[in-house]
């Protein structure tokens, strides 16, 4: 099969009738880190369950970088950000910009889960007229920061974003996820360099470091490595946790800023396709649309992760 072939769009409108995704809400104030560790996992777990769906029904998206990237959203939308459905419009919220705009279904199951967009529109995802595009638009859905797609874009934005509250004066911060693959654009690294040079501590930046980009290995096509030097010698703190860990990613945007007057990278180590064994780091699931075989498969390991 080439790879246009595998790419057809095959719509299946009806796959998504049995589909009952909850709005699963922020992590209760004052739950203990085992709770919140279980709630995020739960979520987790159901927007994975909810993206495959999607996807198949849809007969087009980007699977493999939204397993790797959904812990790290779920956690950020479900507990670490301030940023709620009612307070879109308070200056003081976080701001969130997806820079690997391609993952926008795992981006838009995350926000119907916990609750910015009705549940039931999740079915429109790239239907004709929909506000579910296959990347984010910011005209079309109120929680959508930047409107993202063509790579090396988002963290541009987001320094601006950021830089922005800066002179403000407000503590409001400013999360922007890049892919890894992603940071091979040189507009990456132009807006990396004005971060550490204006010092700007309430940006984070969330690497999703799952060493895979289209098509082949991020280090076989242009290696990004030492990454983390590269990052500190921009002026940047870096902290590297396992991605899927949702204990180590709370702690880690619990954190930020990290350290005075920088910038903070988060390397989150990830797996593209986690945790479903036939997807996990295997470069084919990059934008391969699941089989009905292979979701019920996917189905059935989630069921039982
Ligand atoms: C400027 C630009 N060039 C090419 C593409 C096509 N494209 C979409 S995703 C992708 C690979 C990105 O790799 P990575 O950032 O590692 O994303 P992940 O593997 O996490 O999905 C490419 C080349 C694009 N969206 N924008």
């Amino acid at each position: 099969m080439t790879v246009e072939e595998d790419l057809v769009p095959t719509l299946q409108p009806g796959a998504l009738k049995d589909v009952a995704l909850p709005v699963i809400g922020r992590t209760p104030p004052g739950a203990s880190r085992e709770d919140v560790v279980a709630h995020l996992r739960e979520a987790a777990r159901l927007v994975r369950a909810q993206d495959l769906k999607m996807v198949r029904a849809a007969g087009l998206g980007h699977i493999g970088g939204e397993f790797s990237v959904i812990d790290i959203l779920v956690t950020l939308y479900l507990h670490s950000m301030n940023t709620t459905p009612d307070n879109l419009d308070d200056a003081e919220r976080d701001r969130f910009i997806l820079s690997k705009g391609h993952a926008a279904a795992a981006l838009y199951t995350t926000l119907a889960a916990a609750g910015f967009i009705p549940v039931d529109q999740l079915s429109t995802f790239m239907q004709p007229e929909s506000e579910l595009n296959g990347h984010p638009a910011r005209t079309k859905l109120a929680a959508v920061e930047a409107s993202t797609g063509p790579l090396g874009h988002g963290l541009p934005i987001a320094v601006g974003t950021a830089l922005a509250g800066k002179i403000d004066g407000s503590a409001r911060r400013t999360f922007v996820v890049v892919g890894d693959g992603e940071l091979q654009e040189g507009s990456n690294w132009e807006a990396l360099m004005t971060a550490g040079h204006h010092r700007i501590g309430n940006l984070c930046v969330v690497v999703d470091r799952n060493r895979l980009q289209q098509g082949a290995r991020v280090a076989d096509t242009k290696d990004l490595e030492p990454l983390a030097d590269k990052f500190t010698a921009f002026g940047h703190q870096v902290l590297e946790v396992d991605g899927h860990d949702h204990a180590a990613l709370v702690d880690a945007f619990a954190s930020v800023p990290a350290a005075s007057g920088k910038p903070t990278v988060v390397i989150a180590h990830t797996n593209k396709g986690h945790p479903i064994s036939f997807m996990s780091d295997n470069v084919a699931w990059h934008h391969k649309v699941p089989s009905p075989e292979q979701v019920d498969a996917a189905l059935a390991e989630l069921e039982n992760s």
